[in-house]
């Protein structure tokens, strides 16, 4: 279905504060609910306006360009032209979450992020692993630092950064621990990144069902695949887990994969992208 889960119904991340219940019925905006009077809720860190966070509303000097690119953040939405509240901030265009405010994610309305989803085929004995007929793919995963879950290797896009660079920073950053490399460590690691991820597919572009999610901030993203047809490329890859991550593996890709937010979602579409094992 089309409603968002994972931004519903439970304690918001990273806090104690309780989300008004939604239910399913209910989610969709011209859907009546009269008793809706939801807490709102920016966490502290946001309010120490960092710089990857947008001033609240109520400032007197505060400004944005809604539906637009506003200088170099992108206050445009993948899924069209979103409304704004009597207040004049975003309106989550999927609908009700149970929390208003930014909790959270830094800017009102989308929150841009990249996903790099690389993958390679199962081997064994050097013959690719099948299972009903398919050939069975991997990719890399990471476990998030802030919840344990396994994820994929995003982040969040830079002010003015092209998303094509976000997924190979953050896959620099996650899965491979380049903040913590030597220069010519880095130098040697950006290159191989270079070569491997000239080449990707994107899976997906619009909404995550990303637990941070609020009724007037949300996160957006673009997956895009790096597939090693012949498991050469990645094979120069050391995983080393760093930055918001606190684990790093390669998962076999199949229907029971519980991950973070809406990744199952994009891992799905991404092994028929690849006629690869699903069921
Ligand atoms: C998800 O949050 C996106 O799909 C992306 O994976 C991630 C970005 O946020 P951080 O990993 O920087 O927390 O919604
Ligand atoms: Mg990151
Ligand atoms: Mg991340």
């Amino acid at each position: 279905n089309n409603l968002h889960v994972k931004c519903r119904n439970d304690t918001y991340p990273r806090s104690k504060v309780v989300r008004t219940k939604v239910p399913d019925d209910k989610v969709d905006w011209s859907v009546n609910f009269p008793e809706y009077a939801p807490v709102v809720y920016t966490s502290d860190s946001v309010k120490k306006k960092p710089e990857w966070a947008d001033d609240d509303y109520t400032e007197p000097n505060f400004s944005a360009k809604w539906n637009e690119v506003d200088g170099n953040v992108d206050r445009r939405s993948f899924l069209g032209k979103y409304d704004l509240t009597t207040e004049g901030i975003p309106i989550n265009p999927k609908g009700r979450t149970g929390i208003k405010g930014r909790g959270c994610l830094g800017r009102w309305g989308p929150n841009h992020a990249a996903d790099p989803i690389v993958t390679r085929w199962k081997m064994e004995d050097d013959k690719p692993v099948l299972k009903n007929g398919k050939r069975v793919a991997q990719f890399i995963s990471v476990q998030r630092k802030d919840n344990g879950q396994w994820a994929l290797p995003g982040g969040m896009v830079d002010p003015g950064e092209e998303v094509t660079e976000t997924v190979r920073r953050e896959f620099g950053e996650e899965a491979l621990d380049s903040m913590n490399l030597s220069g010519a460590e880095k130098e040697k690691m950006e290159a191989v990144i270079d070569e491997f991820f000239h080449n990707g597919t994107v899976i997906y572009k619009g909404y995550v069902d990303d637990p941070r999610n609020t009724d007037n901030a949300w996160m957006e993203t673009v997956a895009m695949n790096f597939h090693d047809d012949k498991g050469t490329g990645v094979a120069k890859f050391s995983l080393n887990a760093g930055s918001d991550a606190v684990g790093v593996q390669w998962l076999d890709i199949s229907k029971t994969l519980e991950l973070y937010a809406s990744h199952a979602d994009f891992i799905r579409r991404t092994a028929q992208h690849l006629d690869a094992y699903w069921e």
